[in-house]
Parts: structure tokens; C-alpha cells; sequence
């Protein structure tokens, strides 16, 4: 019998790939680090590319997201307390967003794998990887009992995220890494508090960027730049709550942000990472353990389920037809994805925030306003912003 492939992490990288295996009939074994119970309520992102969306239809994937998430087609730049609508799917024939939060993605792909008997490990650790240079790599770990175990694979898909062992195990010189750091710090806020807006808010506001982003009926994301390496703890909720208010403020209207409990607040790194080719023998990477891009424009878990789906159809071949082109293609596929979200992600960036350079600034104040003024401008986001490519 055919060896399996082995898929280190359930996050919507590694979920996708086992489902996609599992219905394309190549066994594979999922190993995760979390309980079910910390994969199914981790939130993160919140956004689905048109594209993704479609990707999910196409395998089956997409029943409780096409009746649960709210379809999104408009955005709005708030510059100095003016509202200016962009309507993305307008410019992009009828495309939308959904807005469906990563954690139901994930509990979505996990309830299917699980239904299709699929084989996962919860609550493993130390996992090692050896041999990804031969034809027979193998995988070690020690399972929530505490015994180790070894199991022989004939790849290894390294689905960990940015912190994960996988790209790790890779000796150093054997791939090439980038990385950027963009010169700027967000406070992620997650409250519950429900939306106060229909659309997707970036504030531009003399004293930095907000953002107001949408999860649920009860829950909402905002972000607020902060200085690099900013403490958390300089951010008592009172104060989050005024900047918030201060920046979002809309001049000669009524309109007001509701508060609410916040249940997560930190600093995040605003920072780039790619990591080429993305494999190393048998060894592919995918997802952040690849490539990691700052949360602006909502582009991380639309990559990581691109790479799934690059990634299991290339096994696919090559486990059906011994087909190698797949395998070998993999990582420059990939990587003219992300690339080009890498290139949007540090614009939008560039877009909304206030630079410490003046000069910076005002490019990008020109920047938004040919954004708001221009269509062909705005066809030009909205085509990038919704992923209908
Ligand atoms: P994940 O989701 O990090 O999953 C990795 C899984 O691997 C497990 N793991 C291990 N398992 C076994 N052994 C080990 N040694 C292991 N080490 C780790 C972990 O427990 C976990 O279950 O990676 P994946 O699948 O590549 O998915 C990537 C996405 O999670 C990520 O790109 C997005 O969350 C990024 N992101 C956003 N992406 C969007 O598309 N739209 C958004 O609006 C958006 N907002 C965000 C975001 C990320 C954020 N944070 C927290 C960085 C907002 C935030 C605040």
C-alpha cells in the first residue's frame, strides 16, 4: 500500500489539504499541537476571497458558510471624519467577500475530514522530521499518551504557521528567506461588541490608522496603529475606547461606535516573511509556515488555502498518474500569489497610515485620493481586494 502523506497542523492550510487528499483517495495522517477544542475557537482571520469561497463551493466544502456568513460587497476610507464608499464588487462584476471567521472555517474542514474517517493526532509534541531529502521521509512525535511513535511518508506537508518545526527542520543556507519589517505597530482589538458599521471602516486620522472590521452580529475587530514594539500595557480598555472613538469620528453625522467586552488585545508585529523555494525535498510548505504578510487587505488564510489546493492536486497527480510536474511547479505557482499579496498588503499599508515621514505621508494621501477619485483606480483594488483572480 501507498505511503501516506503526512500533514504537520490543523489550521485552514492543513485542513483543506486533508480534505482534498481524502476525497482525491491519497491517505494521509494530520498531526496538531492544540486540543480540537483550541483549532475550533482561535480567531483570527475573518475574511473569505471571492476566490476561496469558490474553492470551498467546488469541493464541497462551502454548506454552512454560504448560509452562515455575511456577504460583503463595499468598504469604506474614512479620511479626517469624511466617509468616502468604495463598492468593490460593483468594479468586479458582482464578486463579493464573506465574512466568516477562520475558526468556522476550520471546525467546517475538521467536522468533514472527521466524517470521511479521516486520521488526526490531537495534542502532539515534539515532532521531528528526518530523511526530507530521500524517498522515504519519516515523521516522529509524542502522542497526548505520551508514547513516541514513528511513521515512514512519502511527503510531508509542513502546515504549522509561522512558529511551526517544519521550516525549521530546513538547514540553514537551503532555502532563501525575505523578510520586511514595515515600520509600524497594530493593537488588535477583538471586542464583543456588534458592528457599527455594514462595511469594512480604514480611518485615516491625523494621530494614525483604525480600523473597524466585522466578525459576527456580536463580535467585531478593530485595529489602531500604535508606535513599533509598543507595550500592551500601555493600552488600558478606557483608552482604547477613546482612540478608537477619536479616530473613527465622522464629522456632520450622528453616526456612534458601540463598545462592548474586549476579549483580546495585542500588539502585532506588522512584518513580512517568505521563505523560496517553498519546499525542501519532500518537505512542502505551505501557508504561514511559508510566508507570513501583514493582516491589512485580509490576504493570509486566502493564501494559505490556495497552497492547499495547489499543493494536494500536485499529490493528486502524482499519486494517480506518477505525474511530477505538479510537485515541481508547486512552489513558483504559489509564489507569484503571494508575491502579488505581499505587493498589495505593504500599498494598502502604505495607503492608510500615517508615516513618520512627512513626505510619506502626503504620497500617500495622493494615493487615496486618486483611489477615491479614479475608477479605473478603484477597479484596480477592487479586483486585488476581493480575489477574483
Ligand atoms: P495556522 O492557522 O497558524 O495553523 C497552524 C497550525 O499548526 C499547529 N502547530 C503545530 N502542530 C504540530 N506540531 C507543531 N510543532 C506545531 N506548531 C504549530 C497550530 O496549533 C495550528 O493549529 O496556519 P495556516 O493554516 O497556514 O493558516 C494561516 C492563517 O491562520 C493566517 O494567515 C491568518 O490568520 C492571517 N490573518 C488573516 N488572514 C486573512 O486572510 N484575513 C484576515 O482578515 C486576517 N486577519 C490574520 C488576521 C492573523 C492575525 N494574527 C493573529 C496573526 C488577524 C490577525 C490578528
Amino acid at each position: 500500500t501507498a505511503l501516506p502523506v503526512v500533514i504537520i497542523g490543523a489550521g485552514p492550510a492543513g485542513l483543506m489539504v486533508a480534505n482534498l487528499l481524502q476525497r482525491a483517495d491519497v491517505p494521509c495522517v494530520v498531526l496538531e499541537r492544540g486540543t480540537r477544542e483550541y483549532i475550533e475557537t482561535r480567531p483570527r482571520a475573518g475574511m473569505l476571497e471571492d476566490r476561496s469561497a469558490r474553492m470551498l463551493e467546488r469541493h464541497g466544502l462551502a454548506d454552512r458558510m454560504l448560509t452562515e456568513s455575511d456577504t460583503h460587497t463595499a468598504c469604506e476610507f474614512r479620511i479626517d471624519g469624511k466617509a468616502h464608499e468604495l463598492n468593490y464588487s460593483e468594479l468586479s462584476d458582482g464578486k463579493t467577500h464573506f465574512v466568516y471567521p477562520q475558526q468556522e472555517v476550520v471546525t467546517d474542514l475538521l467536522r468533514q475530514y472527521l466524517d470521511g474517517g479521516g486520521d488526526i493526532r490531537f495534542e502532539v509534541s515534539d515532532v521531528e522530521l528526518q530523511d526530507q531529502l530521500e524517498e522515504t521521509p519519516s515523521v516522529s512525535w509524542t502522542s497526548s499518551d505520551g508514547t513516541r511513535e514513528q511513521l515512514d511518508c512519502s511527503f510531508i506537508a509542513g502546515c504549522d504557521g509561522f512558529h511551526g518545526v517544519t521550516r525549521k527542520s530546513i538547514p540553514a543556507g537551503a532555502v532563501k528567506e525575505f523578510t520586511h519589517q514595515h515600520g509600524i505597530g497594530w493593537l488588535s482589538i477583538l471586542a464583543e461588541a456588534p458592528p457599527s458599521t455594514e462595511k469594512v471602516i480604514y480611518a485615516l486620522h491625523a494621530d494614525g490608522f483604525a480600523g473597524h472590521m466585522l466578525r459576527s452580529s456580536t463580535v467585531s475587530r478593530f485595529y489602531l496603529q500604535v508606535p513599533v514594539g509598543e507595550d500592551v500595557d500601555n493600552w488600558p480598555d478606557e483608552k482604547v475606547w477613546s482612540e478608537l472613538h477619536k479616530r473613527l469620528a465622522l464629522r456632520d453625522s450622528d453616526w456612534t461606535l458601540t463598545e462592548g467586552k474586549i476579549i483580546e488585545k495585542r500588539v502585532l508585529d506588522m512584518r513580512s516573511h517568505v521563505v523560496e523555494p517553498m519546499r525542501y525535498g519532500r518537505l512542502y510548505l505551505l501557508g504561514d509556515a511559508a510566508h507570513i504578510i501583514t493582516p491589512m487587505g485580509g490576504k493570509g488564510m486566502n493564501l494559505a488555502l490556495n497552497d492547499a489546493e495547489v499543493f494536494a492536486d500536485a499529490i493528486a497527480s502524482y499519486y494517480h498518474h506518477k505525474s511530477t510536474t505538479g510537485l515541481d511547479d508547486y512552489s513558483a505557482v504559489c509564489l507569484r500569489r503571494v508575491w502579488r499579496a505581499q505587493e498589495f498588503s505593504q500599498w494598502m499599508v502604505d495607503l492608510v497610515h500615517r508615516n513618520e515621514q512627512p513626505f510619506l505621508s502626503r504620497l500617500g494621501h495622493a494615493r487615496l485620493q486618486h483611489l477615491i477619485q479614479s475608477r479605473e483606480a478603484a477597479a484596480s483594488f477592487a479586483h486585488m481586494y476581493v480575489g477574483a483572480n
